[in-house]
């Protein structure tokens, strides 16, 4: 293990497992980034074959899509992806907080275009998920450039993941599986961050990131894991949809009430 790599601290441990969420700063090197990112490229030069539009506008035809967010995932380009060290520091740190033992799930690279993006809108990832997460999903999120409100930083709701599951809705005007949910704005925290901080939250932790209004690319890989044994995604929430961007079909899976 890479010697860089921080161990959660007793501080830490009791911060995230009070609010829900936590900001690791300097985390992760700069070349281990600049690695990552350098990987990434291909998922933008190339996103008709490689990714989804998460935010697929209705209005738009499937060949027509303008990938106001940009979804892949960084192990579909970088096959040794799952060895390299800031992966096993994500399962171990991760475990700490969460006070379980971990594997690591699925990452996904989200990307917003300069000036025609839109917020990734407040939702929790057990929304998306369903029960079998139940308290067993913490996430890791690594942006790779600067991050604030600007360009779509990380926001949350303090404490919202003790207060079980909210109802969610898919976004008007979508085209693909974007929900969201109401919360209570008053209590969102704001993450600016520097490239090389992370953040993790609780899976049933509300958080939303804003819209880039910059000039620049917003590119972020997030990271999500699961307690050992929870089994992936399922027994689903009745808001919970599937689409499938190579065809256009939108699946509706099994659900039961909320
Ligand atoms: O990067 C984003 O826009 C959203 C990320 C997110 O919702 C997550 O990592 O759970």
């Amino acid at each position: 293990m890479n010697m860089h790599f921080p161990d959660a601290s007793a501080e830490q441990i009791a911060f995230f497992r009070e609010h829900g969420w936590l900001v690791v700063e300097d985390a992760i090197p700069q070349r281990d980034l600049d690695r990552l990112e350098a990987e990434c490229e291909v998922l933008i030069r190339e996103k008709d074959r490689l990714a989804y539009d998460w935010a697929w506008s209705d209005k738009e035809d499937l060949k027509d899509r303008s990938f106001r967010i940009i979804q892949s995932s960084p192990s579909f380009v970088w096959k040794d992806i799952r060895e390299q060290p800031y992966r096993e520091w994500l399962i171990r740190f991760g475990a700490a907080l969460m006070g379980m033992e971990l594997s690591y799930w699925y990452d996904q690279f989200l990307a917003k275009p300069p000036h025609r993006s839109v917020p990734t809108y407040w939702h929790q990832d057990e929304g998306y998920w369903g029960r079998n997460l139940d308290d067993r999903g913490v996430t890791g999120w690594i942006p790779l450039q600067d991050v604030d409100a600007r360009n779509g930083c990380m926001h949350f709701i303090d404490r919202g993941h003790l207060e079980g599951v909210l109802p969610h809705r898919l976004v008007e005007g979508m085209r693909s599986d974007l929900l969201t949910c109401d919360v209570d704005a008053r209590r969102a925290v704001v993450c600016p961050i520097r490239r090389g901080d992370v953040t993790f939250h609780h899976s049933k932790t509300p958080h939303m990131t804003t819209a880039n209004t910059s000039d620049r690319w917003r590119k972020a890989v997030t990271n999500h894991m699961q307690q050992v044994g929870a089994g992936g995604e399922g027994d689903h929430y009745p808001w919970k949809v599937t689409v499938n961007q190579r065809t256009g079909e939108r699946i509706v899976p099994p659900s039961r009430p909320l």
